[in-house]
């Protein structure tokens, strides 16, 4: 029995102390158990240094928070580097999983030179609070300023070509100014991730999902592949409405739709042109902004709603600090990071959101989707400190969209939102609805980090990263710049999580996960109808289901985790085609005859 030896062997050695210096795994037990107790400590301070930067946007906020996060990092990077002393050791699986998951823990990776750890920290500070108290002020009236809240309200609503121009074109003056320190960003933060031992900050990000960099690219290429028929369907089909409508302002001979049309201000989900887009024919569906708004709907009863549904699958009910500390709207007073964001203080129960809540449907659906962050928060917060994570940042965002998927029309009667079920004919508005946000933002999800990796690598010069941004853009999604920009534009200083540092491939996951889940919890809810029309409100059984990955947080393989839900331990976009089937077809009867996608412009900067 040579396997048994050889771990009898491995254990005895691990057990007694060599006579050299090797250290032993129960050194690296006791390692880990502090180092676990003292990164809570740091994490927890640094969490509210930076829950009141976001909250109230002014240089000592922003100075304090960059302190702490230095702190953080600094000691995460000591942490690592002595660690690599365990580094040959034969640990149990859970522990080698930690000392991985602690080495791969840092999104800002950072010099171990503190002079430019603290220039690196402070840069992120400054480029987040640039985002955070961007404003546009229609012709130059300070009484008529906006922050992107509003602006993403007008942009939602508004059907002049002329005011969307001014409204994209204004907002993305926000850019400019942050692309030397995001140049600067990029240079310090890859030689953080150097001296870790990664080729460069992209790099480190794609180690982190259980698989090598390289296997991680190609399975995003794999999903994207899977559903990009279904996207050039929706895209030619929008095209043609929107030309319908807007006429020449819409059209453009090389087939790309402007990017200030559709309904976003970064085209990445276009619900909001809905009724541009609706079936001639269609049967009415619902208008769930009005009936919040007719009923006076306040933004605490919006995150009500949210709460209610998760507690009817078994879930608890959220911690009364959640109300005292959350941010639900928007303070006249003084500038905060607008863009929303679940928040978990101390790795336990003081979970919040910061949100600035308007009364919309995007809204009511932001909200479950940020709730779904603090539940799996909530859910995981009993693992050791290591493990108080999503299996990968792709599940932590596809929770409470695969929740948000069950806002079905039968749903919203039980709780009173509607009045009249819409018939059957209505599954094509409804699921044409749905892709508009959904299917819209899967190459938006995934350029995005294309645009970084290569940035974070090096392939893209920072001479030239307007120019790549704009490339990917209508490479991938079709849409073009409304109006000629340059290398003196900063576009992607534009999107929130370029200047915030959040990876973004996480939500091009979640829009394939967030279908698988949501898939499990109606078969766990015994769902015998379409797949479409299943809503799992007041499942218990759905809520157990679930429940029991999300309680996991990332003690294992996320594959493992998915197979506790799901039965699959692969990413697999097939339950969005089958979710979407009847609009499949439909879509292709509607092109039929119709040329599907778009030539890309040699010069990508110039709008047409
Ligand atoms: O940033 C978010 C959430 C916070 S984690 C509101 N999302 C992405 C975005 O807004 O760009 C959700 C969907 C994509
Ligand atoms: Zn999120």
């Amino acid at each position: 029995m040579t396997v048994a030896c050889v771990c009898a062997c491995l254990t005895l050695a691990s057990v007694a102390k060599p006579l050299d210096n090797t250290p032993t795994a129960a050194e690296a037990q006791t390692f880990m158990d502090k180092a676990e107790a003292e990164l809570l400590q740091l994490g927890i301070t640094a969490q509210r240094a930076a829950w009141i930067e976001e909250t109230y946007i002014n240089d000592d906020t922003e100075n304090l928070s960059a302190k702490e996060t230095e702190r953080v990092i600094a000691r995460v990077t000591e942490l690592v580097n002595q660690s690599r002393r365990f580094d040959s050791l034969d640990l149990s699986p859970e522990l080698r999983r930690k000392f991985t998951l602690l080495k791969l823990s840092l999104t800002l990776p950072a010099p171990n030179d503190p002079k430019l750890r603290a220039e690196l920290t402070q840069i992120a500070s400054s480029l987040e609070g640039s985002y955070g108290s961007g404003k546009y002020c229609p012709g130059g009236d300070q009484a008529k300023c906006m922050g992107i809240d509003d602006l993403e309200v007008r942009m939602g609503r508004g059907r002049d070509p002329k005011e969307l121009q001014d409204l994209w074109v204004g907002w993305h003056k926000v850019g400019a100014p942050m692309r030397d320190r995001y140049a600067r960003f990029v240079e310090l933060s890859n030689q953080g991730a150097r001296e870790l031992g990664f080729a460069d900050t992209g790099a480190m990000w794609r180690a982190k999902y259980d698989m090598t960099p390289e296997e991680f690219s190609a399975d995003l290429e794999r999903l994207w592949q899977q559903v990009k028929p279904l996207y050039l369907e929706l895209h030619a089909y929008v095209r043609a409405r929107l030309i319908e409508k807007y006429g020449a302002a819409a059209q453009r001979a090389d087939g790309m739709i402007p990017a200030d049309l559709l309904g976003n201000m970064w085209a990445q989900e276009w619900g909001n042109i809905y009724d541009i887009v609706a079936p001639a024919s269609a049967p009415p569906t619902y208008d769930l902004a009005k009936t919040l708004q007719a009923r006076g709907t306040d933004a605490k009863q919006m995150v009500l709603y949210g709460e209610h549904f998760f507690q009817s699958m078994g879930f608890q009910t959220l911690p009364e600090t959640f109300w005292e500390r959350s941010m639900l709207t928007k303070p006249r007073d003084r500038d905060v990071v607008c863009h929303a964001s679940a928040w978990n203080i101390d790795s336990d129960q003081d979970v919040r959101l910061k949100l600035c809540i308007h009364i919309t449907a995007d809204d009511f659906r932001t909200v479950h989707h940020e709730l779904g962050h603090n539940y799996y928060t909530l859910a995981y917060r009993n693992q050791p400190v290591m493990f108080r994570d999503g299996a990968n940042d792709g599940f932590h965002e596809a929770i409470g969209d695969s929740i948000a998927l069950s806002i079905t029309p039968e749903y919203l009667k039980k709780i009173g939102l509607v009045q009249q079920i819409p018939p059957p004919q209505a599954d094509i508005p409804l699921l044409l609805r749905t892709a508009l946000d959904k299917i819209a933002f899967l190459p938006f999800g995934l350029l995005i980090d294309k645009w970084r990796w290569e940035v974070f690598s090096g392939q893209i010069k920072p001479s030239d990263y307007n120019k790549a941004w704009w490339k990917l853009r209508e490479e991938y999604q079709g849409v073009a710049p409304p109006v000629d920009r340059s290398e003196a534009d900063f576009d992607p200083g534009a999107k929130y999580h370029i200047p915030d540092n959040t990876p973004y491939a996480r939500y091009f996951l979640a829009a394939v996960y967030q279908f698988q889940f949501y898939r499990a919890m109606c078969q766990a809810a015994g769902n015998t109808g379409p797949l479409n029309r299943c809503s799992v409100y007041g499942s218990k059984e759905a809520g157990k289901r679930f429940q029991a990955m999300l309680a996991l947080g990332c003690s294992k393989p996320w594959p493992e985790a998915m197979k506790v839900m799901t039965g699959e331990d692969k990413a697999d976009a097939s339950a969005i085609i089958e979710y979407f089937q009847p609009l499949i077809e439909w879509l292709k009867a509607q092109n039929q005859g119709k040329n599907l996608g778009w030539t890309v412009a040699s010069d990508p900067l110039t709008a047409r």
